[in-house]
């Protein structure tokens, strides 16, 4: 059996149960072997059992208090994966089907992603169950505070530096972060997404967004095309697909689609963002109501037992699925084909399932993976941590330009290992290889 062979076998033994974790160790897997197998450095240094198993995983209770006086728990996750190149990093997701599996896929991810970036970041993810929606913000802040009570002692602005993820923004961030200097009695970056009266960087908000559209910019330029004129389909409508919508229009193309969990909008004139941002940022309300306001659209129910149509029925050249892991399967993927979509970035973490991802790769559709395209927001998030360490900040311009920048070079190097390893135009590959290399490099100069 193969060295690959090997570790994949034992690691589906050990995390049976750990669905979404077993498949981005196995996409991760399968794609870097042509540089496993060129050097037997990696085998002795037993790095790909190493990379596949957190230095530490965190579980643990968080006890909070209700509106009406009761007593809730929840169950509270920080995954550090691994700190070859830099503290760990990653955000804190609160969705109630966050489990172990989730967050160690995403910690996983993470630590490839952080490498691409160029800049000194680990790999780290954390969460909790529990349900924000409906919540009011005194319920939020009971739950943020006992959260951060039992997470304070595992973090520190060179240690572990945790930020948004699905259900984590501005808000829940303050409430972390006052937390956090209670308790510890230090004004240092151990958040980041901070707010910009307490050291959070300008451009943060709108930097994975803005990050995915300059990648998938940059992809269609090396293939002489470009966002301009194009018609493109999102889903989600939080933080990520907000900001891509907001750079994708301001280029000349023409968003049509947005949706959360509860359905989907279709306004073939063109989504008006700021419909969208007075729903979801301001009133926290559901996507529905954009059809209530805007004359031109529809908006179609989702039943996930129903299996209805989604964002990705609707006819378009660019797909950005920013919503969740597994949104976008198989049979999607063959409706976008067909209706001849010619570029897809992932905007969220793994929405694409392993034979979607196939599909495309046959149909010769352009394909920016997850680790590579969304990495504008911590790359953003480790340029907060650059300005906190200086006690400095950054204007937007700066900080957008070093972002323009730092996904140019993601681009250009997850297409030279592309080319090198694998075949040109083989993103999920070359950004898998480009992660893996300097990583495993530190992993190996720093011994067992
Ligand atoms: P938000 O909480 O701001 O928005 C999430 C959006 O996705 C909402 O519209 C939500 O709908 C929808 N969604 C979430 N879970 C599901 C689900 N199970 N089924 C259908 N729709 C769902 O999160 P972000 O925009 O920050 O994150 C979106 C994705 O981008 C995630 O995969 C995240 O990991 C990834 N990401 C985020 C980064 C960041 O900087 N924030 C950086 C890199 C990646 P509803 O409100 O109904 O739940
Ligand atoms: O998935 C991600 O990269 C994030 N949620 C952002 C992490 C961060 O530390 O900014």
């Amino acid at each position: 059996m193969s060295y690959i062979e090997e570790v994949r076998a034992s690691v589906n033994a050990r995390d049976a149960g750990q669905p979404e974790f077993l498949q981005a160790v196995d996409e991760v897997l399968s794609t870097i072997r042509p540089v496993v197998e060129s050097d037997d450095a990696y085998r002795r240094n037993a790095v790909l059992e190493r990379i596949t198993e957190p230095d530490r995983q965190i579980i643990f209770r968080v006890p909070w208090m209700d509106d009406k006086g009761v007593m809730r728990v929840n169950r509270g996750f920080r995954v550090q994966f691994n700190n070859a190149i830099g503290p760990y990093k990653g955000g804190l997701r609160l969705h109630p089907s966050v489990n172990l599996s989730i967050i160690k896929f995403l910690g996983f991810e993470q630590i490839f992603k952080n490498s691409l970036t160029g800049l000194p970041i680990g790999g780290g993810k954390g969460g909790s169950d529990f349900d924000p929606k409906g919540k009011s913000d005194n319920e939020i802040r009971s739950f943020c505070q006992s959260f951060m009570t039992e997470l304070a002692r595992h973090i520190g602005a060179d240690t572990d530096v945790p930020a948004g993820d699905i259900g984590v923004g501005a808000r829940e961030i303050g409430f972390m972060y006052g937390q956090y200097k209670r308790l510890k009695n230090v004004y240092e970056g151990v958040l980041t997404g901070k707010g910009l009266t307490y050291g959070g960087s300008l451009a943060r908000t709108e930097a994975t967004g803005y990050g995915l559209v300059y990648i998938v910019e940059n992809m269609l330029e090396a293939a002489g095309d470009s966002v301009n004129g194009k018609t493109i389909a999102i889903s989600g409508s939080g933080n990520v697909a907000i900001y891509a919508a907001q750079k994708a229009t301001s280029l000349g193309a023409k968003v049509v689609t947005m949706s959360d969990s509860s359905g989907w909008i279709y306004d073939p004139k063109g989504i008006d963002l700021d419909v969208v941002r007075d729903i979801k940022e301001v009133k926290r309300g559901r996507i529905k109501e954009y059809a209530d306001r805007v004359k031109s659209a529809e908006y179609h129910v989702t039943d996930p037992d129903k299996n209805t149509p989604k964002v990705w029925s609707v006819k378009c050249d660019i797909a950005l699925p920013c919503a969740t892991q597994n949104e976008l399967d198989e049979n999607d993927a063959k409706l976008l084909i067909k209706n001849k979509v010619t570029a897809v970035g992932e905007g969220a973490n793994m929405p694409s399932t392993t034979a979607a991802i196939e599909a495309f790769q046959k149909a010769g559709v352009l394909f920016m993976p997850a680790k590579a395209a969304n990495a504008g927001g911590v790359a953003v998030s480790a340029l907060e941590m650059s300005q906190n360490s200086q006690r400095l900040a950054w204007t937007f311009n700066e900080v957008d330009e070093r972002l323009k920048g730092i996904m140019k070079g993601i681009f250009d190097k997850t297409a030279e290992a592309a080319a090198k390893y694998a075949k040109p135009g083989d993103y999920v590959s070359g950004a898998n290889i480009a992660g893996f290399l300097k990583v495993a490099a530190a992993m190996i100069a720093q011994g067992v």
